[in-house]
């Protein structure tokens, strides 16, 4: 498949697919005839055969009951616009969602798309990436058919300097979108990684075109292990690794995470626009469980250990040294001593 080709098209808000799946969900399983979807999206009905084999080839379970219709019986859990959009309730996120099956990274596309002009809230979502990044050129792992890898184009009328704040804002919300879709209770470690029972279930690569005073755009890169099998794990990783299927031993329907996670991510950057960074600040503190925790940071050749005090308004994490005296640690790994 073509890096760039994508999985469905980019939904438009009248897309074929997503309009003949509303009509299936309203009907709650009865049989629609080809004659009054035909009529309905207005279309022929060559156009709705086409497209019903289409969403048969995707593996939506659609039966033919002869001479009466179509009936749906069963969707697959398809990271696809029609599926996403449905009962989508967003401002800014979302206004165009581009799938694919495959691609390097959604970051780097997203990136892409972001320099030709992609709208905010511009949302690329892959099922699986070949080369998926890291921090500091490291890979992420990302096989297809059990994980969320997602990059959002978001353009905040912030400095350069404030960007981290966008950052920490990711973290809040996909920490919520884990609480809200599993039992579990997620933590935040500084300065991108969520965390169940210790092990790493999510991380995020938020990446930045700017100017001295203004950011161009941000892309946030967020990848979620959701179903992810402890045999898909390398061995090699560099902290304890896992899934939200590992954790809690329930499967996750991608589409309602990602879905969860939209409406999150934008309802606190709405907050953030209008109220600022403070109640981001407050939430992310109280998710992380880091205070009062003794920790290491490594960043390049440098180690400094201490007890977190805080985070300041850099986004540095606040290290109380031995001794009394205060560190800031603005980028690094972070470990829990
Ligand atoms: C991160 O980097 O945690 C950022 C990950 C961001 C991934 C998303 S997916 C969608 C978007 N598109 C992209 O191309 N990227 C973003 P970092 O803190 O540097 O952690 C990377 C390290 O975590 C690796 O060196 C491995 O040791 C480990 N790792 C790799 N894959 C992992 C996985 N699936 N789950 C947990 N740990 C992993």
């Amino acid at each position: 498949m073509k890096e760039t080709a994508p999985l469905i098209a980019t939904q438009g808000s009248a897309s074929l697919d997503r309009r003949i799946l509303e009509i299936f969900r309203v009907r709650g399983g009865e049989v629609v005839s080809g004659e009054e979807l035909s009529c309905l999206l207005k279309v022929s009905r060559t156009a709705v055969w086409k497209q019903i084999r289409t969403l048969k080839m995707l593996g939506y379970n659609i039966s033919a009951v002869p001479s009466q219709g179509y009936r749906l019986i069963s969707s697959p859990d398809l990271l696809i616009p029609a599926e996403i959009t449905a009962s989508l309730n967003t401002i800014r996120l979302g206004s165009e969602i581009i799938c694919f099956r495959e691609t390097g990274s959604t970051n780097a596309l997203a990136f892409k798309l972001a320099e030709e002009g992609a709208v905010e809230g511009t949302v690329v979502i892959a099922d699986a990436q070949r080369r998926g990044k890291g921090r500091l050129g490291r890979e992420w792992e990302s096989p297809p058919g059990v994980n969320l890898y997602c990059s959002i184009i978001l353009r905040p009328p912030i400095p350069p300097v404030a960007a981290f704040q966008i950052t920490f804002l990711s973290a809040v919300a996909v920490a919520r979108s884990v609480t809200r879709c599993t039992r579990l209770e997620p933590s935040i470690k500084w300065p991108n990684d969520i965390l169940v029972n210790g092990g790493k279930v999510a991380g995020l690569l938020n990446e930045m075109s700017a100017e001295t005073e203004k950011v161009n755009f941000i892309v946030l890169g967020i990848g979620v292990n959701l179903n992810m099998r402890r045999d898909q794990f390398p061995q090699n990783l560099r902290h304890p690794a896992s899934s939200l299927l590992l954790e809690g031993g329930v499967a996750i329907n991608r589409t309602g995470f990602i879905r969860d996670l939209l409406m999150n991510l934008d309802a606190l950057y709405d907050g953030y626009l209008r109220d600022g960074y403070a109640p981001i600040r407050d939430e992310w503190l109280a998710m992380s469980r880091m205070a009062g925790r003794r920790v290491r940071v490594t960043d390049n050749n440098r180690s400094t250990e201490g007890m977190v005090r805080g985070i300041d308004d850099n986004g540095a994490l606040i290290l109380e040294c031995a001794g009394g005296g205060m560190e800031r640690a603005l980028t690094g790994d972070v470990m829990i001593l």
